[in-house]
């Protein structure tokens, strides 16, 4: 397949929740990024993160990515916090007139491997005004397993099949950094030689079981080998969230398709 004129976002649960409260959602934060949605006449696809949802109770019931047969009733909450936050958030969309249309990952996935007919006609959906939404959820594999299924990782799977011209993933910082202490931004990234980031103090905290900046930055340069863009912006200033989907000069990380 071509490139396609979709725009695929993820909304990172840093910013589309307030991470340190359990299952406190950052409605602001979400109403000021729909706000800047709205003005724009794009195809796109929104992916969105747990969050203190869902990475709040896969932690309290040790659910990973990993598939096993967990606890039923970890898996029965886990997914039940995911309906929750993403119902908050197809809610505020549609107040606002921008017409989501949200499902589950199990939607367009069997036994943990993507569904290409389901994802081209999410694809499809695209074309006359709808804009689908789903989200990291817990999703069901073969002899009673379960695993937590990323949506990061969800983006560069639905990225392989539809080939979106930008793939943003929306986050709660600025970019990449070269290291956390000097906070200094990667403008740009051409190739897979991230030799100069250094992810030692980027530790993996105890509220998030996909594993954070790290999974995000291995799914970028997965997406970047299928020879698309992938861009980190900050959530937090939707301004340049827009920016960076309309193509004007934005404060964050471009990784150029390898
Ligand atoms: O926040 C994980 O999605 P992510 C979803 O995109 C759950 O890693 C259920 C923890």
């Amino acid at each position: 397949m071509e490139e396609n004129d979709i725009i695929l976002i993820k909304l990172g649960g840093s910013v589309i929740t307030k991470k340190d409260n359990p299952l406190t959602p950052n409605s602001e934060a979400i109403k000021r990024i729909v706000k800047q949605i709205k003005t724009l006449n794009k195809k796109m696809i929104i992916v969105h993160g747990g969050g203190s949802f869902g990475h709040y109770w896969s932690v309290k019931y040790d659910m990973h990515t990993k598939p096993e047969p967990y606890d039923p009733y970890g898996i029965a909450i886990v997914h039940e916090s995911m309906i929750a936050l993403n119902q908050i958030i197809t809610n505020i969309f549609i107040q606002s007139r921008v017409n989501v249309y949200s499902f589950p990952p199990m939607v367009f996935m069997k036994d943990g491997k993507p569904q290409n007919e389901k994802i081209y006609e999410i694809s499809e959906m695209t074309k006359h005004g709808i804009i689908p939404i789903t989200f990291g959820d817990v999703i069901h594999h073969k002899y009673n397993n379960y695993s937590i299924l990323s949506g990061d990782s969800i983006m560069s799977l639905i990225a392989k099949k539809i080939k979106p011209k930008k793939n943003i993933f929306v986050v709660n910082v600025d970019g990449l950094y070269y290291n956390l202490q000097e906070k200094k931004i990667i403008k740009e990234i051409k190739n897979k030689d991230l030799s100069l980031v250094n992810f030692k103090d980027n530790k993996k905290t105890d509220v998030d079981v996909t594993g954070g900046m790290k999974r995000k930055v291995k799914e970028a340069l997965s997406i970047t080998s299928y020879g698309l863009e992938v861009i980190f912006v900050n959530g937090l200033k939707p301004l340049e969230v827009k920016r960076a989907i309309t193509g004007e000069d934005f404060i964050g990380t471009t990784f150029r398709g390898i």
